[in-house]
């Protein structure tokens, strides 16, 4: 028998601050308009768009870092309103899945998934596809952009900690953090990330032993130990060429082939119970070629194929 499909929660995330690009607010208007909810539909899911999450009001007060970390009390009130809609959407039994929006907006979706994850008693697992690490933190920072310190902030590093103040926070094991699709590494982040000993899947390492092989690694040890898994999808994973709406592109990315495998993939492993969007900017792409292309990969990763091979809708229902 077919385990019944998870309802799908469409959650907008429209954050631009988290990057030095404006315009990635325009983010979920062009998931939307480009069937991202139909085309879930058509997968045959249960598909509710709940609309754009607003940030927290007031503002968080916080003391502010300055150039360190720009944007820091608008951030925190986004991160803080997208982690209790994503908490509570999967204690509704639910899968988020978050449009975005920069990918500061991820500190709020993984740790809300992560607080549910905690109370069901379950390991919650982070695959980060991107082309950056997103490890900076305040002290290491070249930019001040807030997009760029997402990871590091939800594997617990300190100098971020007023982005949720009192408000839960529930940090993720360094050690269940992949990094995917890598290509732009600043030099103190790269110092942390080894320090940790965090798994970076690098574009070398892809080129060298294919991105199926370096999946299967990853998705063996998460299925080994019963672990939920989220999925961080930025954009600039991709190479431009076939995403070029995204603010911080690097050459030499995923290609359509690699990026469509991986998507399969994690659909055939059942694994899957959320998912991010992120760094759609709409007003950088080009006839809506990358939003398109963010719906095409969305669908695979919910189980679109061309030739049904593996149990079709093996995607985990959230367990409520
Ligand atoms: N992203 N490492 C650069 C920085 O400013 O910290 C780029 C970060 C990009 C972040 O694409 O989500
Ligand atoms: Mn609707
Ligand atoms: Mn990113
Ligand atoms: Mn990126």
């Amino acid at each position: 028998h077919t385990p019944p499909k998870p309802r799908v929660a469409l959650l907008g995330a429209p954050i631009d601050l988290g990057a030095s690009l404006r315009g990635a607010c325009m983010g979920p208007a062009a998931l939307r308009i480009a069937g991202l909810e139909e085309a879930l539909r058509e997968r045959g899911f249960d598909v509710e768009d709940r609309g754009d999450v607003a940030p927290r009001t007031p503002a968080p007060q916080v003391s502010g870092r300055g150039e360190r970390a720009r944007n820091l009390a608008e951030i925190a009130a986004w991160a803080r309103s997208l982690s209790d809609a994503a908490y509570e959407t999967m204690r509704d039994g639910a899968m988020p899945v978050f449009l975005g929006g920069d990918h500061s907006l991820s500190m709020g979706s993984v740790n809300g998934v992560a607080r549910h994850a905690a109370e069901a008693g379950r390991e919650l697992f982070v695959l980060w596809l991107d082309a950056h690490a997103d490890f900076n933190t305040p002290a290491s920072t070249p930019s001040g952009n807030m997009h760029g310190m997402s990871a590091a902030l939800l594997a617990g590093e300190e100098g971020l900690e007023e982005v949720f103040g009192d408000e839960p926070r529930r940090p993720i094991d360094p050690a269940n953090l992949h990094l995917f699709g890598i290509r732009s590494i600043d030099r103190d982040e790269r110092n942390l990330l080894v320090a940790r000993g965090i798994d970076v899947v690098d574009m070398r390492l892809i080129d060298e032993h294919g991105a199926s092989v370096l999946m299967r690694r990853v998705l063996e040890r998460v299925a080994a130990r019963n672990g939920m898994l989220h999925v961080s999808f930025d954009l600039d994973a991709l190479d431009p060429a076939i995403a070029p709406g995204v603010g911080t592109d690097v050459p030499g990315g995923l290609t359509y082939r690699e990026a469509h495998l991986i998507m399969e993939m994690l659909h055939d492993s059942g694994l899957v119970t959320s998912l991010d969007v992120v760094e759609l900017n709409p007003y950088l792409d080009e006839r809506g070629k990358s939003a398109r292309l963010a719906v095409d990969l969305v669908s695979s990763l919910f189980g679109r194929q061309v030739f049904a091979r593996g149990p079709d809708n093996a995607l985990a229902p959230a367990l409520p």
